[in-house]
């Protein structure tokens, strides 16, 4: 990683002049793979300031997805990977420096198809509406919580890189488009269930003596 990028991504975080993104569960962030497929004019926007509008970076080339993550791409992220397991409650921080009403919503994304698994996992009718005094709590600080049970879940998001919790707003009369990703696996999930089986096991066989 070069000293410039390191200094690009300290600015991102320092001046937030915009619009909105996710600052918790860490989000990916451009970089050099990104800056391959979408330029490096794109990658140098959205690290100078987090939370701008996709539209922002358009027209892009036509290897560059900005419609699923902003662009941003695993191959910049890895070292941000988060391992959730089935049914934990994550909770999210955004910042919103410039509200504008619209919807918004987290899924999570098969980044291969860019189609949500399962139904969103919270979904905002109205958010970030600028014509209130103050911002419901909830547009800033809320939680999600991954389905207790999931087969498709476990098997599709097994490997880094190959699903996203994507948090999407549109400012309708803005017409701005926002996304942040957070990288994750489901890891400690399979783990976990299986202790507990183990348990019910060791439980039952105290029961039943065999
Ligand atoms: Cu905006």
């Amino acid at each position: 990683m070069g000293k410039s990028f390191i200094i690009a991504a300290l600015v991102a975080v320092t001046t937030v002049s915009a619009h909105g993104n996710i600052t918790s569960p860490p989000a990916r962030l451009g970089g050099p793979a990104m800056a391959k497929a979408c330029g490096q004019s794109a990658v140098s926007a959205v690290l100078q300031d987090g939370t701008i509008p996709l539209e922002n970076l358009l027209p892009a080339p036509a290897a560059c997805n900005l419609f699923l993550c902003r662009g941003a791409l695993f191959a910049d992220n890895a070292a941000r990977v988060q391992t959730f397991a089935l049914g934990q409650t994550i909770d999210f921080t955004a910042i919103l420096p410039i509200p504008h009403e619209g919807p918004a919503n987290v899924s999570v994304v098969d980044t291969k198809t860019n189609q949500v698994i399962g139904q969103p996992l919270i979904v905002f009718d109205s958010y970030a509406d600028e014509n209130l005094a103050v911002l419901p709590a909830n547009n800033t600080a809320f939680s999600v919580t991954l389905p207790a049970a999931s087969a498709t879940l476990e098997s599709a998001c097994s490997v880094a890189g190959a699903c996203v919790l994507q948090w999407f707003w549109f400012g309708t009369a803005a017409k701005q488009t926002y996304e942040s990703c957070v990288d994750f696996v489901i890891g400690s999930g399979v783990a976990k269930r299986a202790a507990e089986e183990e348990k019910v096991k060791r439980k039952s066989a105290r029961w039943y003596g065999n």
